[in-house]
């Protein structure tokens, strides 16, 4: 569309308007210019469960699409937890030859909990967010079916950054509410790969919770390693400010403007907290799976109080960097980070853009086992009577 309005707009500066045939021209191309717009409109709102399944051109440009649903809330399935546990990814494959895998996906549309008394209508991947971690190798040929549920208020589709071919998938695969569609795809390159669907206004898909991340693990494996972790960076752009409680509708003027009022690991406040934290001991070695949904902000991943031994930059699967303290995730791009943790306590994930920790991206990885002082010592409340005992020989 917008090679057709700068064409048209070209046009119109060879027409002179002082005479009437000039006057309809600018007036006809005028419409034409107009009319895609109004089109764009009507089929995204066609494109909901009062709808159809025609395909669906959003891109910009234009401040044209406001999109506000009034929903009623009874008639989605309630999520008690939205949030992907960090733990909960496949074992690594462990095999030396290529297969046929076959995916089954589910787009859920879920009312759900940002943070405590605050609901979201959040639209899902098999009811979590992140969606479920995919894991392949490097040369399989996987068969991914994707059914839109019958209660969606939208059609939706899977774009997967593995995939080579028209819309990473999602030309072969947007499917309106109660549809199934397949696509098969060669896992060509090894890589760590963001999914999200990408019917309609994509932006709007991925920020209502659409996203999720494949790993085309190289032929030769990935190194062992104690514990793996899923962790998505994400964005909630709701109508009430950050804290207003009560259920909270999505504010696309708010997310054109990349004003998110949520930045959350794992779909809500708190996710990677309290049960949710990612546990380890001493001297375990650890690989963690960073991506960033988006759709506006760049995460800067950190991990306070450690030093990632190797990070594999944009999830490159090859040549890591080593000894980085912070390590960039574009939107819709990935990281791999790995370590070793030397000392027990509490390490805290964020984005360091550490104002965003106040909108929630933060989470615990909980280290136990023993102390070692000569790589850190100091006294604290909770240790000082056990330090003065041990110096006194008790
Ligand atoms: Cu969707």
């Amino acid at each position: 569309m917008q090679t057709n309005i700068t064409k048209q707009s070209n046009q119109l500066n060879y027409f002179n308007i002082t005479n009437m045939t000039g006057f309809l021209t600018v007036f006809f191309m005028t419409l034409l210019l107009i009319l895609p717009v109004q089109a764009n409109e009507s089929s995204q709102h066609l494109s909901s469960k009062h709808a159809s399944k025609k395909q669906i051109f959003n891109f910009g440009p234009g401040d044209h699409y406001q999109h506000e649903m009034n929903i009623n809330i009874s008639e989605y399935k309630k999520v008690e937890d939205i949030s992907k546990n960090a733990s909960a990814l496949p074992e690594p494959l462990d095999r030396k030859h290529s297969e046929n895998v076959v995916i089954k996906l589910e787009a859920v549309e879920v009312i759900s909990k940002v943070a405590p008394n605050i609901l979201y209508h959040y639209w899902t991947f098999n009811n979590t967010v992140p969606g479920p971690f995919l894991r392949v190798r490097e040369g399989d040929t996987v068969e991914l079916s994707l059914h839109n549920d019958k209660s969606s208020s939208h059609s939706h589709a899977i774009d997967l950054h593995a995939v080579t071919g028209p819309g990473g998938g999602k030309a072969v695969t947007e499917v309106a509410p109660g549809e199934t569609k397949t696509l098969t795809f060669k896992a060509s390159t090894a890589g760590l790969y963001v999914y999200h669907c990408a019917a309609g206004n994509p932006a709007t898909h991925i920020a209502n919770g659409m996203y999720g991340m494949i790993l085309v693990e190289p032929k030769q494996g990935l190194s062992r390693v104690d514990h793996e972790f899923y962790i998505m960076q994400g964005e909630l752009y709701t109508k009430g400010s950050l804290g207003k409680t009560g259920f909270q509708k999505f504010n696309s003027r708010k997310m054109i403007d990349e004003r998110p009022e949520y930045i959350v690991f794992n779909g809500r406040t708190g996710a990677l907290v309290g049960e949710g934290q990612l546990n380890a001991k001493v001297g375990d070695k650890i690989r963690m799976f960073i991506g960033n949904a988006g759709v506006a902000k760049i995460s800067s991943f950190h991990l306070i109080g450690e030093i990632f031994d190797r990070v594999y930059s944009e999830a490159a699967l090859s040549n890591p960097l080593e000894n980085i303290q912070t390590t960039l995730v574009p939107a819709g791009g990935a990281s791999v980070v790995e370590f070793q943790v030397d000392y027990p306590g509490n390490y805290v994930l964020v984005d360091h853009a550490l104002a965003r920790v106040d909108r929630g991206a933060w989470g615990i990885l909980d280290v136990t086992g023993p102390e070692n002082d000569s790589l850190y010592n100091g006294e604290t409340e909770n240790n000082k009577d056990q330090k003065a005992d041990m110096h006194s020989g008790h």
